[in-house]
């Protein structure tokens, strides 16, 4: 993901100065500094984030898109904005085009739902691969049932790399959707979409990419990449929970049917007939999380201050160097190994199991997620039950790494 920026001293950034921007981060845990490596969860919140929900709850709380006093109107203003702010971030053609939802698992059961709904036929095949993340399975599950539609599912390496032949073969006339992750939030493993959406694109199939581990740590451009739809959330993008993004072409979004039913995404309502309103309105129903995706709208300022390529670049030093300490700690091994990897280190024991792992780094203030990561097949495929996961964001350190390693050691002698 790091492109032209390759070493610490290129940053502009000063990014050990940058933790102190997140207030979580400054406390004890166990009567130790945390160590917070949980980031592919949810990430922390700067405080100029919780400053702004703040300020929003104090002083300009109203709902929006319906008021016409003052405070109902500015909410509006704010809570639209994030829409402008989102298009330019991931650079898509039409701010209509910026869908809000509650985060990356709603986004995807939107399109599974509306696309679904209005495509999918007995006989069609929903192609996801073996390292996606339960939203991106179950949903395609569910709507499956109903449709007949069924999943078809593209092999991983042992190193957690989509195979890139079975693909290419898989696709083919009843396939009614492409929908992978960008990266994985198990393994780390970046997949290469833009050769992926072209691929599918050859026999006109369309292509939905997972992006909630993605979007956090690098610069998304959905018109480069291509894709027909886009999914992420704002809490592992120093956000708020509750907010997410669905990205799609105009072109589908026009044709799919709304998912919900209710205020804001109809036009006119009769009980004989409903007719919708316009992009993205059509999929937005009921009082949207205002607050949070005000908050959300900071965030992104936030990131973009820092630049998504410097956060990229951050992350791959500090995923480098973390890589290279946990393979010299005798008896770990790392699960997922791709060339192109984001900033996630699984690992196992063969004789200590993850979740004994996580306790003993949680004694020592060192938050890490421990078990199947919603991506049980991911774990099947490496045939472990589990596995101890550090996620690091651009406001880790090495330091951080350092404590993860002595943590890791001091679970190895108590086993
Ligand atoms: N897709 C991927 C690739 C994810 O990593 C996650 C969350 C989701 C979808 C769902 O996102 P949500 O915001 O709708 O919950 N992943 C994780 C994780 O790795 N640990 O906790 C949540």
């Amino acid at each position: 993901m790091a492109e032209a920026i390759k070493t610490i001293s290129d940053y502009t950034v000063n990014f050990d100065k940058i933790r102190d921007d997140f207030p979580v981060l400054n406390q004890q845990v166990m009567g130790k500094p945390l160590v917070y490596l949980d980031n592919a969860a949810s990430s922390q919140m700067p405080q100029t984030v919780i400053d702004r929900i703040n300020r929003y709850h104090s002083s300009e709380h109203a709902n929006v898109h319906r008021g016409i006093h003052t405070l109902s109107q500015k909410a509006t203003d704010e809570f639209e904005l994030a829409r402008k702010k989102v298009q330019k971030l991931i650079n898509a053609e039409y701010e209509h085009e910026i869908v809000y939802t509650t985060g990356t698992t709603d986004s995807i059961n939107l399109v599974a739902n509306s696309f679904g709904r209005k495509f999918f036929s007995e006989g069609d095949e929903i192609l996801i691969s073996e390292i996606e993340h339960h939203a991106n399975i179950v949903s395609w599950q569910l709507i499956g049932e109903q449709t007949g539609a069924k999943l078809k599912v593209i092999p991983v390496n042992d190193d957690g790399e989509l195979i890139w032949e079975e693909y290419v073969e898989a696709l083919n006339e009843n396939t009614a959707i492409v929908a992978i992750t960008h990266v994985s939030n198990a393994l780390g493993t970046i997949n290469p979409v833009k050769e992926i959406v072209a691929e599918a694109h050859k026999h006109d199939i369309p292509v939905l990419l997972d992006g909630a581990q993605a979007a956090p740590h690098s610069k998304i451009d959905v018109q480069d990449i291509d894709c027909d739809f886009y999914a992420f959330s704002a809490h592992k993008m120093c956000g708020p929970t509750g907010f997410g993004i669905l990205y799609g072409k105009e072109k589908w979004l026009e044709q799919i049917p709304p998912f919900r039913g209710g205020g804001e995404m109809i036009d006119k309502v009769t009980f004989e007939e409903t007719t919708y309103n316009r992009l993205p309105y059509k999929f937005e129903t009921g009082t949207p999380p205002i607050a949070a995706g005000i908050g959300y709208s900071t965030a992104i300022d936030y990131l973009n201050d820092i630049g998504m390529e410097q956060i990229a670049a951050r992350e791959q030093e500090l995923l480098d160097y973390g890589t290279e300490q946990l393979q010299k700690i005798e008896g770990l091994r790392i699960i997922g190994t791709a060339k192109e990897k984001a900033s996630v280190l699984s690992f196992v024991f063969d004789d200590i199991h993850a979740t004994d792992v996580g306790t003993i780094l949680d004694q020592q203030g060192i938050a890490i997620r421990t078990g199947h990561h919603c991506a049980q097949p991911s774990m099947r495929r490496f045939d472990v039950p589990a596995t101890a996961r550090a996620s690091l964001s651009f406001y880790n350190n090495k330091v951080d790494i350092d404590r993860l390693v002595e943590g890791i050691k001091k679970a190895k002698e108590l086993f």
